[in-house]
C-alpha cells in the first residue's frame, strides 16, 4: 500500500523554537527509515527560494505560498514535508491547507510561546532592533499575528522540553494513521 503523504505546518513568532522542534521531529521521522522528509525552514527558504521578498504582507503571503506549493508537491508524491515559517496570516495558512489537502494530510501546529517569552530571550537580539525601530514589520511587535483559532496541535514551549514538543506531534501523526 502506497503511503499518504503529509505535510506538518509548524507557526509562531521570530525564536518561539519552531526551527528547533522541527529539526528534532525531522530526526524521528528520519530513524523511523523508509520515507523521505523535507525540512522546509523559514530562513532557509527565505535564502533560496524567496531572496528578493521583504516582510510585507504581499511578500509574506508569496513566501508562504511558495512554502506551501513545494510542500504540496512533496505530499502528492507520498513525502513528508515539515515547514516552519511565521506564517502570521490565517487566511493564507488556509489558503495552503487546502492546496495540500488535496494530495494528502495537513497538521497545522501552533508553537505557542508568548511574544513576551520570546522577546525575554531574544536569541538573536532581533526584538532589541525591532524595539528601536530599526527592524519595521516586526511580528508581534509592529506587525501582526493571527493566532491559530483550531490547530492540529498547540505546544505549550515554556513548560515543554524541545524533545517532549517533538514527540507529541509523532504522538498526533501516529493518532491520525500516518506513520
Ligand atoms: C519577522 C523577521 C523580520 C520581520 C527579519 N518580522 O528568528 P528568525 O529571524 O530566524 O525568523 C524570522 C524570519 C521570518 O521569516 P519567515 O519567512 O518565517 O516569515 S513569514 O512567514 O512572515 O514570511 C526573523 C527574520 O526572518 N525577520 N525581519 N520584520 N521576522
Amino acid at each position: 500500500r502506497a503511503e499518504q503523504g503529509f505535510t506538518v505546518f509548524f507557526t509562531g513568532f521570530s525564536g518561539s523554537g519552531k526551527s528547533t522542534i522541527a529539526n528534532a521531529l525531522m530526526v524521528k521521522l528520519m530513524e523511523m527509515g523508509g520515507r523521505p522528509v523535507t525540512l522546509l525552514d523559514g530562513d532557509i527558504v527565505r535564502k533560496n527560494l524567496s531572496s528578493e521578498l521583504g516582510f510585507s504582507k504581499e511578500h509574506r503571503d508569496l513566501n508562504i505560498r511558495r512554502i506551501g506549493y513545494v510542500a504540496s508537491e512533496i505530499t502528492k508524491n507520498g513525502g513528508i514535508a515539515i515547514c516552519a515559517p511565521i506564517a502570521p496570516y490565517a487566511t493564507t495558512r488556509r489558503a495552503v491547507r487546502e492546496e495540500i489537502e488535496q494530495f494528502g494530510a495537513f497538521l497545522e501546529v501552533h508553537v505557542a510561546t508568548s511574544i513576551e517569552e520570546c522577546e525575554r530571550r531574544d536569541r538573536k537580539g532581533l526584538y532589541k532592533l525591532a524595539r528601536e525601530g530599526k527592524i519595521k514589520e516586526f511580528t508581534g511587535i509592529s506587525d501582526p499575528y493571527d493566532v491559530p483559532e483550531n490547530p492540529e496541535l498547540s505546544l505549550e514551549t515554556e513548560s515543554i522540553a524541545v524533545d517532549s514538543c517533538a514527540h507529541q506531534v509523532i504522538l498526533k501523526l501516529e493518532s491520525m494513521g500516518l506513520i
